[in-house]
């Protein structure tokens, strides 16, 4: 399982790694992640082929799979985003063991900081504190007037997206739609951000999850990481440069998998899994949400829903297309007006 994309080179066993850490020669990890260390607590990542959202979509037939998360396109269509919201809201899933090992690094006071791209808030749920993390893509926990920015209250946020409505601004005079706080493409980052990524240059390890690292800013953070700093990629696939630089290693394979070699490596295994254990049980009894339609439910639905309104939309075309030819032909026909 744990392997060098065939093109790339490493001079760095992960046992010689771990053994830096435990010897307390590396003190300051700092990690990004992303997707795919949350597809195991059941929510897809974006890329993969089959199994990632953006394929899923394809029966709405949108002008491309990302404009379900691009504020230009939210702004006159928000409904197939609040479609699929309740099957895509963390607020009934667990944390995977990838993030409990993200909490024991953070309990062993390793992590230097956390970048994570992912929205569900599960790294908070397993344990990390919020001050070592930055969501940098935005969560659920809060949301706003899309246009206005007034807030929106959480009891008829959750109760849109249990319904799979829009809910709209309370204003009067605005009355646009209501989004969670999640950074869509078009919208910046937080401004946290900025500061922030001057901690990739101070780590001695950087840990990259879950990512293809195709999103940016975030796809540059690896970069920022000193020349000489081992850096360690636990991915389905290779992302990015990881595996370019000699002090690369490539864990190919799930992020669960890969914690649990590590964690191994470190001897840390029956800590990581208690501390799992901990996380999960913890969450076990809370329930945002009752379980809903699956995610393949939801875009079904919306998926007729959005077909009925494309034929109305067509219809309505062609009957202004025929009106306007007709009027066109009368108006050729009629002869000029004398004066
Ligand atoms: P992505 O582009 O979909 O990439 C995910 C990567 O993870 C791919 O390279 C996969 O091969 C890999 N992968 C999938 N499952 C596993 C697994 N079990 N173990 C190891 N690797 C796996 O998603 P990115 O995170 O790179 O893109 C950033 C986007 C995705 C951000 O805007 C996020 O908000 C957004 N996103 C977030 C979530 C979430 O919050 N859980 C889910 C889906 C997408």
């Amino acid at each position: 399982m744990i392997s060098n994309p065939p093109t790339k080179t490493s001079n760095l066993g992960y046992q010689v790694l771990a053994d830096r850490i435990t010897n307390g020669q590396i003190t300051r990890i700092v990690v990004l992640t992303g997707a795919g260390i949350s597809t195991s607590a059941g929510i897809p990542d974006f890329r993969t082929p089959g199994t990632g959202l953006y394929d899923k979509l394809a029966p709405l037939n949108l002008p491309y799979p990302e404009a379900i998360f691009s504020i230009s396109y939210f702004t006159h269509t928000p409904e197939p985003f609040y479609a699929i919201a309740r099957a895509r809201h963390p607020g009934n899933l667990k944390p995977t063991i990838s993030h409990a090992f993200l909490a024991l690094l953070a309990k062993k006071n390793l992590l230097h900081f956390l970048f994570t791209q992912n929205i569900d808030g599960l790294e908070e749920d397993a344990g990390v504190p919020v001050d070592k993390l930055l969501w940098t893509h935005g969560n659920w926990k809060s949301q706003h007037c899309h246009k206005c920015h007034a807030e929106y209250p959480d009891d008829l946020m959750k109760n849109a997206i249990r319904a799979g409505e829009v809910p709209y601004c309370l204003k009067t005079e605005c009355g646009a739609a209501v989004k969670p706080d999640v950074v869509f493409f078009g919208q910046s980052l937080p401004a946290e951000f900025e500061d922030r990524q001057k901690m990739a240059a101070e780590a001695d390890l950087m840990l990259v999850m879950g990512t293809s690292l195709k999103v940016a800013p975030c796809s540059q953070l690896p970069r920022l990481v000193k020349e000489g700093v081992p850096r360690i990629l636990i991915n389905m696939e290779g992302a990015g440069d990881m595996g370019n630089r000699g002090q690369d290693l490539c864990i190919l394979g799930t992020c669960d998998n890969g914690v649990r070699e590590l964690a191994d490596a470190l001897g840390w295994r029956d800590e990581l899994e208690t501390l799992w254990k901990d996380a999960v049980d913890a969450k076990g009894d809370i329930k945002e949400l009752e379980d809903g339609p699956t995610l393949d439910e939801c875009i079904a639905k919306i998926a007729s829903t959005m077909n009925d309104k494309m034929k109305i939309s067509n219809g309505h075309k062609r009957m202004l297309e025929n009106h306007l030819s007709s009027k066109f032909a009368q108006m050729m026909a009629k002869p000029p007006a004398q004066s």
